[in-house]
């Protein structure tokens, strides 16, 4: 990096660090040539989806790695949480987190259930249990925990909470395959768990996701449930929809399993990169993975404290977003500052000071095995810069430039 004051910053009219964009969510390829052998043989099958060779034993290879009685392939994670929240009866109201990607409130919303947002705790970023018991009503029936950026939620506080009430209790771990929790891995926690095997995923199918459960007859609901109800030709024996995994999906999946401890070892190095780059920066925090878990290390999150940084998070957005380093808000301003959450249910703002706050500071920065170790290392170049004049710069930007 060539910046020695702030106007060679790209936001103040220098050249940007980078020529070419650096994203957030860059998919993990596996090997190549495997894949387009898998491709080859699904066109010389000509059995493209409806259950086919490779849905079926990615299907057993995910429950092998989770340890899950039953892992049902779909078209993408929002497909397996809608029929998860549909197949577990819930109606009413759910319970969740405001801190998640908006397809976990839409899944319910969808199906005319009432998202009822609660606070996370603000250690972990996933539901605070403490919060919960004042949400419960008549009409709750469940829980939907999120395992944000592959950390498990409290899952033995929620278990508790949930069999105290009476109610289902249900994960979305999107963010979580390949995790543990208490050396246990993700997919057979509560009723059942839904991941997501979409691109931008640690593990992807191009597009892709999975319902994880041990309950035989959960399981077997789902599979009608995906699959329009079809118990066999001719014979529907239950509402249904079309949520199936196509072979070349499965195809890219199996691929991707034979490169997943790999993915794991690039994002576990890329990770302590960052964490010794960024290591004692006033103000940055790195969002830890807990080593005596298993994790898949998909997410750099930094938490930015304007005050001891001089910089606010989106001040430090904007700079990288001109060097073309797209790091991400996620999950701002929370599914609940969102339509129709917004204006259905207003008084939600008003007990999620904790997801309030996080939403203003968190910035997800990129990994995975498309960046480099030399760009994480320029990225982080660029962080420090900017937050060691960030009076100077903030006062220059308020000047010179218009930025959202
Ligand atoms: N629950 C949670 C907690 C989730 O995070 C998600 C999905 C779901 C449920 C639902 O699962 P799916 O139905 O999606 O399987 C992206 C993803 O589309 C979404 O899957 C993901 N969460 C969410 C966190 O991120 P956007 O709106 O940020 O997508 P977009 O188009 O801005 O792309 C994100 C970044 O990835 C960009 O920097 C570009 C890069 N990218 C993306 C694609 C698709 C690539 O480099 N290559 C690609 O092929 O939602």
């Amino acid at each position: 990096m060539t910046k020695v004051g702030p106007k060679d910053l790209a936001i103040l009219g220098g050249t940007p660090a980078f020529a070419s964009p650096l994203h957030v969510g860059r998919p993990n390829v596996g090997d190549r040539a495997v894949l387009l052998d898998r491709i080859n043989d699904i066109l010389d099958r000509r059995w493209f989806t409806n259950n086919g060779f490779y849905v079926q034993e990615l299907e057993r290879r995910l429950a092998e790695l989770t340890g899950a009685r039953h892992v049902i392939a779909m078209a993408n994670g929002t497909v397996a949480l809608e029929i998860a929240i549909r197949a577990l009866d819930l109606t009413g109201e759910v319970i969740l987190p405001s801190m998640t990607f908006v397809a976990t409130a839409h899944a319910l919303q969808w199906q005319q259930i009432q998202p009822v947002f609660c606070d996370v705790d603000p250690r972990t970023f996933t539901l605070d249990p403490n919060r919960i018991a004042e949400l419960i009503t008549p009409r709750t029936t469940g829980i939907l925990g999120v395992h944000l950026w592959g950390r498990v939620c409290d899952v033995e506080a929620l278990s508790e909470i949930a069999v105290a009430h009476g109610l289902k209790l249900l994960f979305d771990a999107a963010h979580a395959f390949h995790t543990s929790h208490q050396g246990r891995m993700v997919g057979s926690f509560g009723d059942a768990e839904v991941f997501s095997f979409h691109a931008t995923k640690f593990f992807n199918t191009f597009e892709g996701g999975a319902v994880a459960t041990n309950d035989d007859e959960l399981a077997a609901k789902i599979r009608l449930m995906k699959n329009f109800g079809f118990a066999g030709y001719d014979n529907v024996i239950h509402i249904g929809t079309n949520g199936k995994m196509p072979e070349i999906s499965a195809a890219m999946g199996l691929t991707g399993l034979e490169s997943l401890e790999d993915f794991v070892e690039t994002n576990r190095s890329n990770y302590h990169r960052y964490r010794r780059e960024l290591d004692g920066l006033a103000g940055v925090r790195l969002w830890s993975y807990p080593e005596a878990e298993r994790s898949n290390y998909q997410y750099i999150v930094l938490d930015i404290d304007e005050t001891a940084a001089g910089l606010s998070r989106d001040d430090l957005a904007a700079i990288l977003w001109a060097e073309n380093v797209l790091a991400r808000r996620y999950f701002y301003p929370g599914c609940h500052a969102m339509e129709p959450y917004r204006t259905l249910y207003p008084e939600a703002a008003g007990r999620l000071p904790v997801t309030e706050c996080l939403v203003g500071r968190t910035l997800v920065l990129p990994t995975g095995t498309a960046v480099t170790p030399a760009e994480i290392g320029e990225v982080c170049e660029i962080v420090r810069f900017a937050l060691a004049q960030g009076g100077e710069i903030k006062a220059l930007m308020a000047r010179e430039v218009a930025y959202a």
